[in-house]
C-alpha cells in the first residue's frame, strides 16, 4: 500500500519508538486494508516529507525535542552558567559631524564615514531576507511582505526592500565605473537576494515577485528557498499531535532555518565560489559577482535600510564576522537584547549573543541586583542594546562555520506554555523545536573558536526601528499601557515619515519635525500629523547624497506630503503647501528650482467604528484621501528644469 519512501520513513519512527512507545497513537491500530488507506498513504508520505526536511530526519527531531522538554519540565534554565553584561560595541548617530574626515585609525568612526566605508563594501554583498513568518500578531493573512509601507507611494515592503538593493547595485556600479573598471567588472555587479519562504508565505511571495516582474532584478537573480514546518508535540515525550487520524500538526520552525537552508540550497558555495577568483567554469571565464559579506533582512521594517551601508561599514574596519544591528532597547519589550554572556567557570565559553526578550527577565532576575529586565533610571532604556535582527556577516567565516558538522542547524530551544506552571508537564497547546537566525555565533564559536568577532552597531530608533507586527488592538492596548512603540502598521508609516522629516531637516530644510507631544491619535495611535514625506531609495539612501541632492532655499509645511524619487533629482528652493509627487527614470538629470505647490493635498481619514473594510485597511485603521496633488513625471532620458509653476523644460 504504501510507497518506498513512505514504508521506510514509518519503519525508522516505529523502530526510533520501540523503547519509548510515544507515538504508537502515530503507527499503532491501523484499520485492515481496504479502511481508510487514502490516509494511511498520506500519513506516511507526510511522515517521509518530516523526515527529509530534517537534519538526521524525524527520529533526530524527536530525541531532540524530548532532552529539551524534559529540561523544560525539570525548569532547568539555558543561562544558569552564565551572567549577562552589557557588551561593547559600535554607536553611531545621524547627526554626528564631530571628525570631518581622515581615516578609522584615528580610533573613531562617525556615522558618514562608516557610511562611506559600506558604500565602498556594498557591491559585493548578498542580501537575504527571511519571510516565511506568518504575520499571526500583525493580524494579516496575506503576505507581509505585500503590505503597504505607506499610503502616499502605496509601495510594499517587498518592492521598497528589492529597490533598496538595486539601488545600492547602481551606486556600487557608478563607484567602480569612476574608478576605471571594465565593463565586464560592472556588469558583474549583480547584487543576489534570497528569500526565506515558507508554506504559508511562499505561493503569494512568488505571486507578488511574477505580478511585478521580480521589482527590477534580472532573471536568476532572486533565489527563493522554502523552509519546511516542523512537527507538533503535545507532551514532554515528545508524542506527535495530530491534526487528525492521518494527519500530523505541523508549526514554523522559526527564522533560524535560514542558515541550513542557505547551505542546502547551494547558494552558500555558489557565493563563496564567486569569490574565488581562479575559478572561471561557471561563468565561461567571465568574473562572477563577489560576496564578501551576506545581509540579512527581516519582513516589516522598513527604516532599516538606512542603517545598512553604516552597519557593513563598521563590519569592514573592525573586522566583525558578524554584526547585528541595535537600537536603544524599551524594558519589557519584544526585542531581543545583544549580550555579552560570561561564562562563570569557563571563558572559553563566553560569548555576545542575543538574548530573547522572553528569556532576558528570568537571566537578569537570577543575577546582579535581581531587578530584572528593568530601565536604566538614567536612560530610561534598557541597558542591553535592543536586537533589530538585521545582521551582516562576514562570507568567508561563514562559509567555514556552516561547512562545519551542524551544516548551519542553529542551536534549538523549546517554550512550551505548561497548563499548571508548578506540575509543568502537561501544555496549553501543542509545541515544538524552534530557532533563531542570531544564534549563529554559537556555531561560529565552536567553528572559529575565540576567533570568532561578533559585535554590533547601535542607531537611533528613528534612524533604524519600527517594524509591523502587532494588530491594531493589541497596539492601542500597549498605548493604553504607556507603551512608546506599539509596532502596527500605522506606527511603522509615521515613523517613516518622520525619519524624512528628520534627514530633510538635516539636509537644511524648513520643514518641521513631529515632536512626541504633537503626534496625533488616529484609530487609538499615536501618529504624525505631517508633513509627510517619502524618499525613495532611488532618490537618495546615503546622507551626503540627501545633501547633494536636496539643495538650498526648500520650505515644506506641515500638512504637505511630498515623494521623491529618482537618481538625477535635484531640488532647490522648493515651496510646498499640499501634496507633490515628483518621479524621474533613469539617465534623467532634473533640476527643480523654486517650484511653488500650492493644493489641497491628502489627508488621513479614519475607519468608523464597524466599518466593513478589507483586512489591510483594518490592520492600519485609516485611509489616505487623495485631494489634489502636484505630480511630476518624467521617464525620457535627457536633462530638464522645473521652474515655479512646475512647468517642465527641456534644457
Ligand atoms: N520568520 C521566518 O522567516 N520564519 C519563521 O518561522 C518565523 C519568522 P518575527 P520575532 O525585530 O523586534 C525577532 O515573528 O521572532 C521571519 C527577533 O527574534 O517578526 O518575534 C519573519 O517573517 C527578536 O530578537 O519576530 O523576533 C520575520 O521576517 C527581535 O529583535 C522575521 O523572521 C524581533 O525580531 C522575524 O519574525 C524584532
Amino acid at each position: 500500500l504504501l510507497s518506498d519512501r513512505g514504508r521506510a520513513a514509518l519503519s525508522r519512527l516505529i523502530g526510533h519508538d520501540a523503547t519509548y512507545q510515544s507515538q504508537v497513537h502515530v503507527y499503532g491500530n491501523w484499520p485492515e486494508r481496504g479502511t481508510e488507506d487514502e490516509g494511511k498513504m498520506s500519513l506516511a508520505e507526510q511522515i517521509a516529507d518530516l523526515d527529509e526536511s530534517y537534519p538526521g530526519g524525524l527520529p533526530a527531531y524527536l530525541t531532540k525535542a524530548k532532552r529539551l522538554l524534559l529540561e523544560s519540565s525539570l525548569g532547568s534554565n539555558p543561562f544558569e552558567d552564565y551572567e549577562a553584561y552589557v557588551p561593547d560595541g559600535e554607536s553611531l548617530s545621524y547627526y554626528d559631524t564631530s571628525i570631518d574626515d581622515g581615516d578609522y585609525d584615528a580610533g573613531r568612526m562617525t556615522f558618514a564615514m562608516a557610511e562611506e566605508i559600506g558604500l565602498r563594501g556594498i557591491g559585493n554583498t548578498a542580501f537575504v531576507l527571511v519571510a516565511g513568518g506568518l504575520g499571526e500578531r500583525l493580524g494579516y493573512s496575506g503576505i507581509k511582505l505585500g503590505l503597504e509601507t505607506n499610503l502616499l507611494t502605496n509601495k510594499c515592503y517587498l518592492e521598497v526592500y528589492c529597490k533598496y538593493i538595486l539601488a545600492m547595485q547602481r551606486m556600487a556600479r557608478e563607484r567602480l565605473r569612476a574608478d576605471g573598471g571594465s565593463d565586464e567588472a560592472i556588469m558583474a555587479v549583480k547584487i543576489p537576494l534570497a528569500i526565506m519562504t515558507s508554506d504559508d508565505t511562499d505561493p503569494l511571495t512568488r505571486k507578488l515577485l511574477r505580478d511585478n516582474d521580480n521589482f527590477g532584478f534580472e532573471d536568476g537573480q532572486i533565489t527563493i528557498v522554502k523552509q519546511d514546518k516542523v512537527a507538533a508535540l503535545i507532551n514532554v515525550d515528545a508524542s506527535l499531535s495530530m491534526k487528525d487520524r492521518w494527519k500530523i500538526e505541523t508549526k514554523p520552525h522559526g527564522h533560524g532555518d535560514v542558515h541550513h537552508l542557505l547551505y542546502k540550497s547551494g547558494l552558500i558555495e555558489k557565493w563563496s565560489r564567486e569569490n574565488d577568483d581562479d575559478d572561471d567554469d561557471d561563468d565561461g571565464g567571465k568574473e562572477g559577482h563577489k560576496v564578501n559579506h551576506v545581509i540579512f533582512l527581516q519582513d516589516t521594517n522598513a527604516l532599516v535600510i538606512n542603517s545598512i551601508l553604516p552597519t557593513l561599514g563598521v563590519s569592514i574596519a573592525k573586522g566583525f564576522h558578524m554584526n547585528s544591528i541595535c537600537i536603544p532597547r524599551l524594558a519589557g519589550e519584544a526585542a531581543g537584547a545583544i549580550a555579552r554572556l560570561e561564562h562563570k567557570t569557563d571563558p572559553e565559553k563566553s560569548l555576545v549573543i542575543n538574548v530573547e526578550y522572553n528569556q532576558l527577565d528570568p537571566l537578569l532576575s537570577s543575577q546582579g541586583d535581581r531587578k530584572g529586565d528593568v530601565p536604566d533610571p538614567k536612560t530610561g532604556y534598557s541597558p542591553f542594546p535592543g536586537n533589530a535582527n538585521n545582521i551582516v556577516i562576514e562570507m568567508d567565516a561563514y562559509a567555514k562555520t556552516l561547512g562545519g558538522e551542524d551544516q548551519g542547524v542553529v542551536v534549538e530551544f523549546v517554550n512550551p506554555k505548561y497548563k499548571d506552571d508548578r506540575a509543568r508537564t502537561e501544555f496549553k497547546k501543542p509545541t515544538r523545536l524552534e530557532c533563531m537566525m542570531q544564534d549563529i555565533p554559537k556555531l561560529f564559536q565552536k567553528e572559529m573558536g575565540s576567533e570568532a568577532r561578533i559585535g554590533f552597531t547601535m542607531f537611533d530608533r528613528w534612524f533604524t526601528f519600527s517594524p509591523a507586527k502587532n494588530s491594531l488592538a493589541a497596539g492601542v492596548e500597549d498605548v493604553k499601557k504607556g507603551g512608546k512603540a506599539p509596532g502596527t502598521m500605522s506606527s511603522a508609516e509615521s515613523d517613516k515619515y518622520i525619519q524624512n522629516q528628520r534627514k530633510l531637516k538635516y539636509a537644511g530644510v524648513d520643514i518641521h519635525i513631529t515632536t512626541e507631544d504633537e503626534l496625533v491619535s488616529v484609530a487609538g495611535i499615536p501618529v504624525t500629523p505631517g508633513p509627510r514625506v517619502i524618499l525613495c531609495p532611488g532618490f537618495a539612501i546615503t546622507q551626503r547624497e540627501i545633501m547633494d541632492k536636496i539643495d538650498e532655499g526648500n520650505r515644506i509645511s506641515k500638512r504637505s506630503s511630498l515623494v521623491l524619487e529618482g537618481e538625477g533629482l535635484r531640488v532647490k528652493n522648493l515651496d510646498l503647501d499640499g501634496a507633490l509627487v515628483i518621479r524621474t527614470g533613469h539617465d534623467c538629470d532634473v533640476t527643480v528650482d523654486g517650484l511653488v505647490v500650492r493644493n489641497k493635498g491628502y489627508e488621513i481619514v479614519e475607519v468608523g467604528e464597524g466599518e466593513d473594510v478589507p483586512e489591510e485597511v483594518a490592520i492600519r485603521g485609516y485611509t489616505m484621501k487623495k485631494h489634489e496633488v502636484m505630480e511630476i513625471i518624467i521617464n525620457e532620458p535627457g536633462k530638464y528644469h522645473i521652474g515655479p509653476d512646475g512647468e517642465i523644460k527641456r534644457v
